[in-house]
C-alpha cells in the first residue's frame, strides 16, 4: 500500500496530524498497537492551551470541545491555607480549557471514521525502513498478515515506549533525563469539583492537585512515594490525605465518593535530540516527557504537530524543499521552554525526600514572591496558558 505520510501511533498526536493533513488533501495512514477501546479508556491530561484548541478547530474537530469544554480564567496555587490566585485573563488576556484527553481522542477517532481514513489497530512488529533515503516504508503485522506501507515521510507519534525513537541510531541520539523521587496517585470520581478552578497545593505533607473534567466529574492527585502500590490506598485513605493537603476551607466542603479510576504515574523529564532522522519525524511523548505539574504533556505534543504540519504544508503545497528540515529545531526550541516550566512548577510545589529546612524556606519564599509580585504571576500565567508557537 502507498500513502504520503505513515503515522505510527493513534494517540492524540498521531490522530491530530492525520486530521490536519486531510484538511490540505494529504493522505495518511495510522498504525496503532492497541484497540480503539483501549486507547479511549486511558485517563490522562485535562487542560488544553489555546494553541491546542485552535489546532482542533483547524482540523475541523473543535465543535464538541467548544460546546462542552470549560473555559478557565485562572488557577489557584496554595501553600497550606494561603491562596495565590493566578488570573490568566488579566495577566495574559487569554485562558485555558478543561476538556479531557479522552474526549479529544474520541472526537479525533470519530472524525477519522467520518472521512473514511485508514487506521490499522492492534498492529504488531512495526518496523521503519530506509528513512535515510528517498523511499521509506513501514512494515507491520496484523492478524498474522504482514503489511508494507510505502510513504514519503514517517511520523513517529508512538509515545514514550514506542519504536520510532529507537530507530535513530544510538550514537546519533542524545537523551536528557531527570527522574523525580515520587509519583502521582490519581483518582477520578463522579463528584462535583472541589472548586471552580484547579488548585495546585503545596503543603507540609506534600503536593496535591484538585482538577476536574466537568461539573460532575473530578480528578484529584496526591504526590506519593513510587514504592506505594494502588492496593495500599483505599478510597477513604486517599480522601483523608487529600483533605490534609488542601486549604481547610476547601477540604471541609469537598464532596467525595467512590473512585472510578485509580492509578500511580511516575514523574519524569525527558528530551530526545534530534527529533528528525532522515524522513522520520518524532512527535509528542515519543520525543519528550514532562512531569504533569503545569499540564504540558499533551499541549507540547500538540505544538510539535503544529510545527510538523506547517512543514508538511510548505513541502506539499508550496514545494519548499527545506521546510521539513526546519521541524526539529523549531519544535525543540519550544520543547525546552516547556521542560523548564514543568520542572520549575514541580520543584516549587513538591516535597523532595532530601529537602533541608533551608530548601523548605526557599520554597515558601518563592510562593510569597509569587503572591506579592504581579510580574512573577504573569510569567507563570504566560507559560501556563501556553507560549506562542
Ligand atoms: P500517546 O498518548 O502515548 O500515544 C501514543 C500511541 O502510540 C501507540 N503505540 C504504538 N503504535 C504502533 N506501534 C507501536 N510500536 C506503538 N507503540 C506505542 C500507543 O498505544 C498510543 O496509543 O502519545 P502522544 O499522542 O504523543 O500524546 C501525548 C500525551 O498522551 C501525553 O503527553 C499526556 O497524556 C501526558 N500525561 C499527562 N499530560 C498532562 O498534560 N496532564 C496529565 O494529567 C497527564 N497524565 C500523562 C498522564 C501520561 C501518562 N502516561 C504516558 C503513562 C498520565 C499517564 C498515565
Ligand atoms: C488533570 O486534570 O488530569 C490535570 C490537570 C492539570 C495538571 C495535570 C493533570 O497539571
Amino acid at each position: 500500500m502507498r500513502t504520503q505520510v505513515c503515522i505510527i501511533g493513534g494517540g492524540p498526536s498521531g490522530l491530530l496530524l492525520g486530521q490536519l493533513l486531510h484538511s490540505i488533501g494529504v493522505d495518511a495512514v495510522v498504525l496503532e498497537r492497541q484497540t480503539q477501546e483501549y486507547v479511549l479508556s486511558r485517563i490522562r491530561a485535562g487542560v488544553l492551551e489555546v494553541g491546542f484548541q485552535n489546532l482542533m478547530r483547524q482540523a475541523g474537530v473543535g465543535a464538541r470541545m467548544d460546546r462542552e469544554g470549560h473555559v478557565h480564567n485562572g488557577t489557584l496555587i496554595t501553600y497550606n491555607d494561603e491562596r495565590v490566585r493566578i488570573d490568566f485573563s488579566t495577566l495574559t488576556g487569554t485562558s485555558v480549557m478543561v476538556y479531557g484527553q479522552t474526549e479529544v481522542t474520541r472526537d479525533l477517532y470519530a472524525a477519522r471514521a467520518e472521512i473514511g481514513a485508514k487506521t490499522f489497530h492492534s498492529v504488531e512488529n512495526v518496523e521503519i525502513h530506509d528513512v535515510e533515503g528517498d523511499a521509506p516504508y513501514v512494515t507491520f503485522d496484523q492478524d498474522g498478515v504482514t503489511h508494507r506501507v510505502e510513504c514519503d515521510f514517517v511520523a513517529g507519534c508512538d509515545g514514550f515506549h514506542g519504536v520510532s525513537r529507537q530507530r535513530i541510531p544510538k550514537d546519533k541520539r542524545k537523551e536528557f533525563e531527570r527522574e523525580y523521587p515520587f509519583g502521582w496517585l490519581g483518582v477520578l470520581s463522579r463528584t462535583p469539583p472541589a472548586d471552580e478552578e484547579l488548585i495546585y497545593a503545596n503543603s507540609s505533607r506534600g503536593f496535591a492537585l484538585c482538577s476536574m473534567r466537568n461539573a460532575e466529574l473530578s480528578r484529584y492527585y496526591i504526590q506519593c512515594p513510587m514504592t506505594d502500590r494502588i492496593e495500599d490506598w483505599s478510597d477513604d485513605a486517599f480522601w483523608d490525605e487529600l483533605r490534609r493537603r488542601i486549604p481547610s476551607e476547601t477540604a471541609e466542603q469537598m464532596v467525595t465518593g467512590p473512585s472510578i479510576e485509580k492509578s500511580i504515574a511516575p514523574l519524569r523529564s525527558f528530551v530526545c535530540e534530534p527529533m528528525q532522522w532522515g524522513r522520520l519525524f518524532l512527535c509528542g511523548d515519543a520525543a519528550h516527557i514532562v512531569p504533569p505539574t503545569g499540564a504540558k504533556g499533551l499541549n507540547t505534543a500538540a505544538s510539535d504537530i503544529h510545527y510538523l504540519f506547517e512543514a508538511m504544508r510548505a513541502h506539499y503545497l508550496d514545494h519548499d524543499a527545506s521546510a521539513m528540515d526546519q521541524y526539529g529545531p523549531r519544535a525543540l526550541a519550544r520543547v525546552w521552554k516547556t521542560q523548564r516550566f514543568s520542572w520549575w512548577m514541580t520543584t516549587l510545589l513538591h516535597h523532595f525526600p532530601e529537602q533541608s529546612d533551608f530548601d523548605h524556606h526557599i520554597q515558601a519564599a518563592e510562593i510569597a514572591h509569587l503572591r506579592d509580585n504581579v510580574e512573577a504571576q504573569r510569567v507563570l500565567a504566560k507559560n501556563y496558558v501556553g507560549l506562542p508557537y
